[in-house]
């Protein structure tokens, strides 16, 4: 592996997972393949899990970590090619990406949708610009239209806990106060669809994800009738892709609550965290024994290190 931007960087799905399962057994028996080099996590954007996951997982193999908060601490930087840059924008990314790569071996970037032009942000600017001006591998931490650590994250989840060769898994919208990006929507459909499940979306009109999303996913607009016979239920909030970055609906009938858990086949509940507790999902659901947010979180170790592993073998 090269760098892992989405799916497309994936040669062998069914062969990461199997790798990462691998992994988990024993984390620690890799380290030669970290010893002496870095890697740079560069945050434009919050986070608690990929921040962390990312480092333990550079920490199993011995890969040295270095973190640039570019909100807090480093120049804001300039994407747009030709522009005079009079304005707050101090650092163009052409200099600050070939910096960076000169300076650690593989760079993961986290850059999340602005949700104002939905052609820049579905354009992967920020991903695509540090392709182009780093020398070194680049891991996508959340971007513009995905969020592919998060996804396989979920997929060895799934892996781990489905009893049915094919599970039904349904990935249902669920109201939240403020406008998010469809990027973990996007590329959880994407990867379930590739892992050869059966996968139906569910959400308000006016929430339906970009078409290459969707690909053959069933859409069902009526929420109950979409968790009957689910094994699998993920939530998740997105704003809207064809009225970009708008919220369209509030209707808190579509939070998770534990009488629609009783449509499903007993089904586990997932999300990807950060979530919000009686908005997304009720508490009962949240913290009931079918819940799987906490080990689906921690599993985000082991998507960071397979990836790591691949990316570090081509290094060697
Ligand atoms: C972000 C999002 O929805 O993209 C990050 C999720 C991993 N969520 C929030 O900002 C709450
Ligand atoms: N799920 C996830 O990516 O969480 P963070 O935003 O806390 O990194």
């Amino acid at each position: 592996m090269k760098s892992f931007l989405s799916i497309n960087d994936v040669e062998n799905l069914p062969e990461l997972v199997k790798d990462a399962l691998e992994i988990k057994k024993n984390p620690h028996v890799y380290k030669d393949l970290g010893l002496d080099k870095s890697m740079c996590l560069i945050f434009l954007n919050p986070s608690l899990r990929t921040r962390l996951s990312s480092q333990k997982a550079a920490f199993n193999l011995d890969l040295n970590t270095a973190v640039l908060d570019v909100g807090s601490q480093g120049w804001q930087l300039e994407f747009a090619d030709g522009v005079k840059m009079d304005s707050d924008k101090a650092e163009h990314i052409k200099e600050a990406a070939a910096v960076i790569g000169s300076y650690f071996d593989i760079v993961a970037i986290r850059a999340f949708a602005k949700l104002e032009n939905r052609e820049e942000d579905y354009s992967e600017q920020v991903m695509e610009s540090f392709k182009k001006y780093c020398p070194a591998p680049v891991i996508n931490m959340e971007s513009g239209t995905g969020h592919p650590l998060q996804a396989l994250a979920d997929l060895i989840t799934i892996e781990e806990h489905k009893t049915v060769e094919k599970p039904k898994v349904v990935l249902t919208w669920a109201p939240h106060p403020r406008a998010l990006p469809q990027a973990v929507a996007n590329s959880f459909s994407k990867w379930m669809q590739a892992a050869g499940f059966d996968l139906t979306i569910t959400h308000p009109q006016g929430y339906e994800l970009v078409g290459e999303a969707v690909g053959n996913a069933s859409v069902e607009y009526n929420q109950k009738k979409a968790f009957e016979g689910a094994d699998f239920v993920y939530a998740k909030n997105w704003s809207s892709y064809s009225q970009y970055g708008k919220i369209l609906s509030q209707n808190p009938d579509w939070m998770v609550t534990a009488n629609k858990m009783k449509l499903t086949n007993n089904a586990k509940f997932m999300h990807c965290l950060p979530l919000r507790r009686n908005v997304i999902a009720e508490d009962d659901v949240v913290d009931s024994e079918n819940s799987l947010i906490i080990p689906q979180a921690a599993n985000r170790i082991y998507s960071m290190q397979v990836v790591l592993q691949h990316i570090l073998k081509e290094l060697k």
